[in-house]
């Protein structure tokens, strides 16, 4: 058995890519990198990678991570700029023993020593959103933060061995230096071959507060197929968010077990996903808001 399943439309053309490659025994990490790098190179993707929105100052930063969910390496970066495919750094850092996690410059000097492509990540299209929203911002006072989309991904490989790894631009106009929860284990994504994974899109500050890919992982561990791990720990944690503070942020996540069963919980309305198994062809899902 082997499966991919991965956070909206825009993850298909890279699963469908890296699935041919599970097919033939690639290894999970080897896939959920290529797939992961499909969508950061891709320009009219508009928050993750090559195109992605800037934060407040009109700059690209990118926040990646990869976990390897025989091992439990993580490695991760955060607000790194002007690096093509983030992923794969995060992935190169999960090899190291410690230092890990990795932002701004740091990051970047660690991208440089160790030869990765230097790549101006804005482009003019999103210039132009920058500008748009600016000037929406000021003249009909909108939220800055409106409009995101992270590609966080699990894989599943013919050995059994499971990996996620997440890419974003986070939210768009965000404050220099914010990092989400993309970068952060346990919050937007979290994998174990022993049990399964899971990953996050939406706002990270929220996504954060609930811990919540650790808490799908936690109970499909105690037994739970991946939809009702999803279904519990997304109710769960919109229900406390509107108790307690008054509202939720948006909270979209996928997960896979490790017999490649799956399921996606969200929510806000028309969240799409990507998934791909053995058994069916890669294909792209809308789901809903449950009440
Ligand atoms: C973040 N969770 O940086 C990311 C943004 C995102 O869909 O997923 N957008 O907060």
């Amino acid at each position: 058995m082997w499966g991919m399943i991965a956070t909206w439309r825009m993850a298909v053309e890279g699963i469908t890519e890296a699935s041919k490659g599970l097919e033939k025994g690639m290894d999970a990490g080897e896939a959920v990198v290529t797939a992961v790098k499909m969508v950061e190179d891709y320009p009219f993707y508009k928050s993750v990678g090559y195109g992605g929105l800037p934060n407040e100052n009109c700059e690209v930063e990118l926040d990646a991570a990869y976990m390897d969910g025989d091992t439990l390496a993580i490695g991760a970066v955060a607000g790194i700029r002007d690096y093509a495919n983030p992923v794969s750094i995060a992935r190169l850092l999960s090899e190291e023993k410690v230092n890990n996690f990795l932002v701004g410059t740091g990051a970047e000097e660690y991208a440089h020593k160790n030869g990765f492509e230097r790549k101006n990540m804005l482009t003019d299209r999103a210039k132009q959103h920058y500008a748009k929203r600016k000037k929406e911002t000021l003249d009909k006072g909108l939220s800055p933060y409106a409009g995101h989309d992270t590609v966080g991904m699990i894989s599943l490989d013919e050995h059994g061995k499971m990996c996620a790894a997440t890419s974003t631009s986070g939210l768009f106009m965000k404050r220099r230096g914010r990092i989400g929860d993309s970068a952060l284990s346990g919050s937007g994504f979290f994998v174990d071959s022993e049990v399964g994974g899971a990953t996050a899109t939406g706002l990270g500050e929220d996504l954060m507060k609930g811990c919540i890919s650790y808490e799908i992982v936690r109970l499909m561990k105690e037994g739970k197929h991946p939809q009702e791990a999803c279904d519990i720990a997304v109710n769960q944690l919109d229900e406390e968010l509107i108790r307690r503070r008054g509202k939720a942020g948006d909270l979209s996540l996928v997960a896979m077990n490790n017999k490649g069963e799956w399921g996606v919980a969200t929510n806000i309305e028309n969240f799409t996903f990507s998934v791909a198994t053995k058994e069916l062809e890669a294909t792209v899902y809308i789901s809903n808001r449950v009440d």
